[in-house]
Parts: C-alpha cells; sequence; structure tokens
C-alpha cells in the first residue's frame, strides 16, 4: 500500500507540472492557462481560469491540482447563500467541446499535489469534498469578483448556469455525466465539505493535530477526469453519482 501511494504522489506532481491528455482520436488539449489573463493593475479579463481543455467527442483527458478546503460552499458572514462560492480558491475551467458529446466528468481528491507557498513548495492536504458547477460560455470580459453563485447565476458575469454536484454525501469522488452541445462552457470545481456551527480558524488552529482545522482549511488535492463520446440522439441521460473508490 505505501509503494502505491508513493506512486500516486509521483504521478500527481508530474501531472500537476505537465498537464496530459490522451486523445483516441484527432486532438484534445489541456493547458495550465487562463483564455485572457488580466491586466496587471486593472479589473478586466474575466475569469481568472486555471485551465483550457479543449476535446471532441472520443477523448479522455486528465489533469491535476488544488483548491481551497471551503472554496465550492463558504460560510456566512463573509459568504451568504446564494454567493457562496470563493472565486479565486476556487479553480475554473475555459471548457470547450468541439462536437456535440455525452461527457463525464469525475472529480477526486488527490494526495500529494505540490504548490508553492511563499517561496516553498508545500504539499497539498488530502480530505477534499469536491463539488463543481457547469457553466456556459466563457467570461473574458468582466471585473472578477470575489463569490459565485454555484447554483445559479450571478451578476458581475455573463456565463449562464447549467448544472452542478453539490457533493450532499461528503463522498471523496462525484461524476457527472451530461449531454452537451458544442460550445463553450466554464466549470467551477472547489470543496464542499459538511457544513458545521463553527469553523476552525485557519489563521490559529494546527492541521497537524486538529483534523477539522485539516479538512476545513488550507489547499487539498483534487483530480479531474473528462470522457467524451459521441452523443446520441436519445433524450440526455445526465445522472450524478458519488462513491468512495478513492478511500
Ligand atoms: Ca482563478
Ligand atoms: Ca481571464
Amino acid at each position: 500500500m505505501i509503494k502505491i501511494r508513493k506512486t500516486l504522489s509521483l504521478v500527481s506532481a508530474l501531472s500537476a507540472l505537465l498537464a496530459f491528455s490522451m486523445p483516441a482520436s484527432a486532438v484534445s488539449s489541456v493547458t495550465y492557462a487562463d483564455p485572457v489573463p488580466s491586466t496587471p493593475g486593472a479589473c478586466d479579463g474575466g475569469i481568472s481560469y486555471e485551465w483550457m481543455a479543449k476535446m471532441s467527442d472520443n477523448h479522455t483527458i486528465s489533469f491535476v491540482n488544488h483548491v481551497g478546503a471551503k472554496s465550492f460552499n463558504e460560510p456566512p458572514p463573509a459568504y451568504e447563500p446564494p454567493f457562496t462560492g470563493w472565486t479565486h480558491t476556487s479553480n475554473w475551467v475555459a471548457f470547450e467541446l468541439t462536437k456535440d458529446a455525452q461527457v463525464e466528468i469525475e472529480v477526486t481528491r488527490q494526495e500529494g499535489v505540490p504548490y508553492t507557498s511563499g517561496s516553498t513548495v508545500a504539499t497539498a492536504r488530502n480530505k477534499l469534498v469536491p463539488a463543481f458547477a457547469i457553466y456556459s460560455g466563457w467570461d473574458n470580459t468582466s471585473c472578477e469578483d470575489h463569490r459565485y453563485n454555484n447554483a445559479g447565476n450571478f451578476d458581475w458575469s455573463n456565463i449562464k448556469y447549467i448544472t452542478n454536484t453539490p457533493n450532499k454525501g461528503g463522498w471523496p469522488s462525484v461524476t457527472r455525466k451530461i449531454k452537451l452541445k458544442a460550445g463553450k462552457y466554464s466549470i467551477a470545481i472547489g470543496g464542499t465539505p459538511k457544513v458545521l456551527e463553527t469553523y476552525p480558524d485557519a489563521a490559529t488552529c494546527d492541521p497537524a493535530t486538529d483534523a477539522a482545522c485539516y479538512a476545513y482549511t488550507g489547499r487539498h488535492g483534487y483530480r479531474v477526469r473528462v470522457k467524451t463520446n459521441p452523443s446520441r440522439s436519445e433524450s440526455d441521460n445526465a445522472s450524478t453519482s458519488g462513491n468512495s473508490t478513492n478511500q
């Protein structure tokens, strides 16, 4: 088991540096990039996307990174429903489909993801309760705000809410299958641990000795796998599931 964990950590470290794609035909692409970065000192460029991903209808892509522990569902008073997503600590994918497709998106917690903290490299934690929301369109023009609605539209952006996987079950992995038309989409990925009465204070709690501190603060690794298949003519059979296969 220890050997397997070490191998997984190595794989995740490599894939964080080199996003990889595995086209079954034609070409798919994944880049760690924002289609339109903001101008330094100005508030433009729309959403600060972490990833750009382009796929046709017979591809699989995968990538690894990290998000804030509660980034999909931050607590009041700083975050009041429905605007509970923290835009900057979530990860955003500028996703493009070149053909209509059945799209299966899986987001799983991932151990061993490195990230830069100040001038040192740290390792992201491994207690993410992953969730994601899908919107139509890309936002390359707005002034990105701190908060987004993970279950609806929000007025600072032009993207339009489609659906989400809120992961109420607290699973370490969530999967969504959805039929999408060719076009551009935005996908927000974040963490949504069970709601608490009182949250640990990230500034003072100790993740080494306090389990709630470990799970509810800091950066947590994730792995995404997106698989596309040719779109069929029958009605959409979108479904959501969670599982514990990563435990
Ligand atoms: Ca961002
Ligand atoms: Ca941008």
